[in-house]
């Protein structure tokens, strides 16, 4: 058998050498002089140097990907129960083009409340996604689509993709006001005044939860207010929860700033990921609702939503939204899930502040408060791109140039090293 593959392919290039085939084919190879290497991504770029370093001392702490202390990925418990659960069931048809409809109504409940009377008089539009970043990217394809002549508000700083999502949906893009680098906290006034003076009707993305890559919210009171200055100027509000559970360790209390929008009666879209609250990263599991006007609109919306999806990649996959339907759906399996996130956040608020006291303690000149006051998984440490660069060539610590620390690959065996690396490239600053 194998020889008779090999025979037929010698065969194959004996013809392709003598037909007049291989005059194009000198042609083909010129096909893509004019591509230009693509720059590298700000912060999977971080991952491939990371990985290419040889240093037994390297620490990444680029992509926000929880590990535990020992700094190893984690599958948590409730996982790999609910793998356990499905494996006996061998089902590989395809899902429907909006995806797990069990899923999907489980993860609404999340966003919108277990009670939510949206989804109890059908008036979500909602479909699977693959993880928040086809969310997102499936959302501006739909702005772009149906609202043609809009624009998109984008806090500054934000996570670098949002730009690329809207950018490569044809959705013109417009910044907001949002962190304030002296203060290290919100720039509430900038960020209420670019809201105000936005065109009527405008859509805005805004980050539900544990703020990328600033860890700085606004408070609840503050929500308030923007939901009520949105209210005043018939804003769109888009949530980007790419964290829920990660700010406090509760995904109930998470979702405070979209349910303020919910109870102020905003029609707001949501882009939900399971990728770091369930440990899903790879397995691209999410989802996009859109709260609509009543049930037959939501019926339509989420039929447009699909024709946009069908193109591009059919349906999503099933396996991650079998796990999360399994967990989600079982008591038991959902309040293990509870406790597990909490267990991640907590680890993370713990590392903050060993990371803070580190710094004091080596008798750093600068003010690390805004380690531990910062939330999520990250903290916007205040380095500049050139001592980034310092802490990857001289200490092999690698991380986003704008100072973003992922406070997830933070461990109790490299927080000191970081501590010390830290201190090194800032104590003349
Ligand atoms: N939205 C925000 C604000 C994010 O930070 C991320 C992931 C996503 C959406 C998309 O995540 P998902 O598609 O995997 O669900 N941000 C990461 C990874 C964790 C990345 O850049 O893709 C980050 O390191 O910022």
């Amino acid at each position: 058998m194998a020889m008779r593959i090999r025979n037929l392919a010698s065969r194959r290039t004996m013809m392709m050498n003598s037909s007049p085939i291989s005059g194009l084919r000198s042609m083909s190879s010129s096909w893509w002089k004019n591509v230009e290497p693509a720059p590298k991504d700000p912060i999977l770029g971080v991952t491939e140097a990371f990985l290419a370093d040889p240093s037994p001392d390297k620490v990444n702490v680029g992509v926000g990907a929880y590990r535990d202390d020992n700094g190893k990925p984690v599958v948590l418990d409730c996982v790999r129960e609910a793998e356990r659960r499905i494996a006996g069931t061998s089902f590989m048809e395809y899902l429907p083009m909006g995806g797990s409809v069990k899923m999907v109504e489980e993860t609404l409940k999340l966003a919108y409340g277990d009670n939510s009377e949206f989804v109890k008089d059908k008036r979500i539009a909602a479909v699977q996604s693959l993880s928040g970043t086809g969310a997102c990217r499936l959302f501006a394809d739909f702005q772009k689509r149906f609202c043609p002549g809009s624009q998109i508000y984008i806090p500054v700083p934000t996570w670098s993709n949002h730009h690329n999502i809207w950018r490569d949906a044809q959705v013109p893009q417009k910044t907001y006001h949002y962190y304030h680098p002296e203060t290290k906290g919100l720039d509430f006034k900038g960020l209420m005044d670019d809201v105000k003076n936005a065109p009527e009707g405008s859509f805005f993305l805004l980050h539900a939860c544990a703020h990328n890559p600033t860890g700085v919210d606004p408070t609840e009171e503050q929500w308030r207010e923007i939901s009520q200055l949105f209210k005043a100027k018939n804003h769109f509000a888009f949530f980007d929860m790419a964290y829920q559970g990660f700010a406090s360790g509760d995904p109930a209390r998470d979702a405070k700033s979209i349910r303020i929008f919910l109870e102020d009666g905003h029609h707001i879209g949501i882009s939900q990921s399971y990728a770091k609250n369930m440990g899903l990263y790879g397995q691209r599991v999410g989802c996009l609702s859109v709260l609509c006007e009543n049930e037959k609109q939501a019926v339509t919306v989420k039929s447009q939503l699909q024709q946009l999806a069908r193109p591009m990649y059919s349906n999503p996959p099933l396996h991650g939204a079998q796990i999360v339907s399994t967990i989600l759906g079982d008591p038991e399996l959902k309040s293990l899930w509870l406790k597990e996130v909490k267990i991640m956040a907590d680890r993370i608020i713990g590392m903050r502040t060993t990371l803070r006291e580190s710094l004091e303690k080596l008798g750093s000149p600068l003010s690390w408060e805004h380690v531990t006051k910062q939330i999520g998984m990250f903290c916007y440490s205040g380095l500049t791109p050139e001592q980034v660069d310092r802490l990857t060539s001289e200490y092999h610590i690698y991380m986003t140039r704008n100072g973003r620390i992922s406070m997830a690959g933070v461990t109790t065996g490299n927080v000191g090293y970081l501590a010390n690396a830290i201190h090194e490239v800032t104590k003349s600053s």
